[in-house]
């Protein structure tokens, strides 16, 4: 199986503590995944759908308490307490060890222990990261074979390089009292128990790819951050990559793979997607910023998807997909909130419940089909806009980064930062309301800087510091810029159509990153001259677009309150850059 030495003694340590019955090393083939599927139907984690519509796809409910990323059980165990800073959960490594070790013994007795040697990027690329994730779920694994590139090449590749993330996994009773989701970046090591959901235990993820590599890469000197990646490709033929942040459940997915406009499409604009989640970007020799999807699926949100927001991602999930916590048909197909069709008349909830339309619990509010996390698993290669470089070692570079979040009102539709230090003040300063991703208040506004609050495996005053610093390491620095979809009038609808249209915005950010169009300059940063914004064919009524670029500096006054009071908890660690920053902001609003 392996020659490498750490590895196995690693293995037979974590398999004494755990207990379970057998070992199996997951080989990436095709033979074994479909036996695994067979017992996963006959032990009922899986539920098997309409092979003749949906080939290849299947269903799975997990706890009802166990249905989205659980923060406050996350945390970030660092002998010093201020290196894991005061956004993050922080435990000591010894009494994590510990307190995990407890739920952890013997909590696979009567289980397999599969042991998933997985690289996050390209197997051998300078750019990737090795890590083994032991695990006792079949869902995991079957997971984790969309996600990572998974099996044998990756044993190979560990006998040649010795560095690898050791992740462990146990549902253990799946526990909500017992789940601790465990991040020791010192030791490499990462320990999940008590949860069966994506965020929590396909440790390749949001664990190893933003907590653990955000450590390595500023040791490293690259970044790892929250973030879609999209190639644009002009009419003219030339492709030009972005990379963007937004929190959990506001947008990445969906711009990914966006469908130009009617009216952008006849001017010959394409969309390519490199990937929708995570971007790991490092300076190469030309002195630009590369970047790469360390991933090779989607963990996608269900619920809105459908074909006038989504069309691609419609394509991507027909068939090889694993459907977490949606309804299901009569007739063996999904449904959740906000899918092609009508509701269908009845179904099966994502509780396992019998359900009909406008169906209501105790308290009389409507009972949802689906839950609002609810998520399918697909391979990027279904998607009809997967990119051609998505296998090249190298990445694509960088021209922009946007950032964006969930704001019903402020945030004007898009600006651009005067430049990367202030761009980095507008990422350290984004807000956005809470979504269904994380278990938590939803609509609430707290700051999410880059959309690496959950993320971030070290304090995050030096997470900013680090970005100052790779800016200035950059001979091309990529534009920033903020976009905001959310807007929305005094009935509460969305101002911007959002989805497909929302490549005008992005028009504009290429216009501003080749020098071909001026812009405005204001107090928070430069916006569009509304007639830079090509409305062709939209139809939005008139004076909508330019209420979406308006600034109110009342609100804004009010915001910068918000900011000085995140800022102050960093005390003196936060750098003065952004006090700076945060000064100058200040006076031009005033102004
Ligand atoms: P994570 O996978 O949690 O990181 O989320 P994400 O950032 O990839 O978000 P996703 O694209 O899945 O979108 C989340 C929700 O926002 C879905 O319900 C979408 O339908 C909705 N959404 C996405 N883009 C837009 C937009 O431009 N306008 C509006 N109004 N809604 C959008
Ligand atoms: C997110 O919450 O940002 C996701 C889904 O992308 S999870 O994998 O659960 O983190
Ligand atoms: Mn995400």
């Amino acid at each position: 199986m392996t020659k490498n030495k750490k590895l196995t003694e690693w293995i037979t340590k974590m398999a004494r503590m755990c207990q379970p019955d057998d070992i199996v090393w997951i080989d990436g083939s095709n033979k074994q995944k479909e036996e695994l599927e067979r017992e996963a139907l006959a032990s009922g984690e899986l539920i098997q759908l309409n092979q003749e519509k949906l080939p290849g796809c299947f269903l799975h409910r997990t706890a009802i308490d166990d249905v989205a990323r659980t923060e406050h059980l996350t945390f970030i165990c660092t002998k010093k307490k201020h290196d894991a800073g005061p956004n993050n959960n922080w435990m000591s490594p010894r009494a994590a060890y510990n307190k995990a070790k407890a739920i952890f013994k013997g909590a696979m007795r009567g289980r397999t222990m599969y042991v998933i040697p997985f690289s996050m990027g390209p197997v051998g690329s300078s750019f990737s990261k090795i890590g083994v994730e032991l695990t006792d779920s079949r869902y995991v694994v079957l997971n984790m074979l969309v996600m990572a590139r998974v099996g044998e090449a990756v044993l190979r590749q560990l006998e040649k390089e010795d560095g690898f993330t050791k992740c462990l996994h146990s549902k253990a009773e799946l526990d909500i009292n017992k789940r601790l989701i465990l991040h020791f970046p010192e030791d490499n090591t990462i320990w999940s128990v008590g949860s069966g959901y994506g965020g929590n235990v396909l440790l390749g993820k949001k664990c190893l790819s933003l907590r653990i590599a955000s450590f390595i890469g500023r040791k490293e000197h690259w970044m790892a951050e929250h973030m879609l990646i999209m190639g644009i490709e002009e009419p003219n033929g030339h492709i030009e990559y972005i990379a963007a942040a937004f929190p959990s459940a506001c947008g990445k997915t969906n711009l990914a793979m966006l469908i130009p406009p009617e009216g952008l499409k006849t001017k010959g604009y394409r969309i390519w997607t490199v990937g929708d989640d995570i971007a790991w970007m490092r300076i190469d020799t030309d002195g630009s910023l590369w970047a790469i999807n360390p991933e090779t699926g989607f963990f996608g949100v269900a619920p809105g998807t459908n074909s006038n927001t989504n069309p691609n991602m419609v394509e991507t999930i027909r068939k090889n997909t694993i459907y977490t916590n949606v309804l299901l048909k009569p007739d063996k197909t999904v449904w959740w909130e906000g899918a092609d069709g009508e509701a269908p008349e009845s179904g099966i909830d994502w509780q396992g419940r019998p359900w009909k339309p406008g169906a209501l619990d105790k308290d009389g509010s409507l009972i949802k089909a689906a839950h609002a996390n609810s998520r399918f698993t697909a391979p990027i290669v279904n998607c009809p806009t997967a990119s051609f470089r998505l296998e090249q070692h190298h990445g694509v570079p960088i021209s922009a980064i946007i950032f964006g979040g969930r704001r019903t009102h402020l945030t004007p539709l898009i600006y651009e930062a005067f430049n990367w230090q202030h761009g980095v003040f507008v990422g350290a300063t984004m807000a956005s309301e809470l979504t269904a991703a994380q278990v938590g208040k939803l609509g609430q506004v707290r700051r999410d800087p880059m959309a690496m609050l959950p993320f971030c495996g070290y304090n995050m005053a030096s997470y900013f510091q680090f970005w100052l610093e790779m800016g200035k390491k950059m001979a091309k620095q990529p534009k920033i810029f903020c976009v905001n979809w959310f807007n929305t009038d005094e009935s509460g609808k969305f101002l911007w159509p959002g989805f497909g249209e929302n490549l005008r915005v992005l028009e504009w950010v290429l216009d501003r990153c080749n020098n071909r169009v001026g812009a405005v300059k204001t107090a928070i940063g430069y916006t569009p001259y509304a007639n830079d914004i090509d409305m062709t064919g939209l139809g939005l009524p008139a004076g909508i677009l330019e209420k979406l670029l308006n600034i109110d500096k009342t609100k804004w006054l009010e915001e910068v309150k918000g900011i000085k009071k995140f800022f102050e908890q960093f005390k003196k660690d936060l750098p003065k850059e952004l006090w700076q920053e945060y000064e100058a902001l200040s006076m031009r609003l005033k102004s």
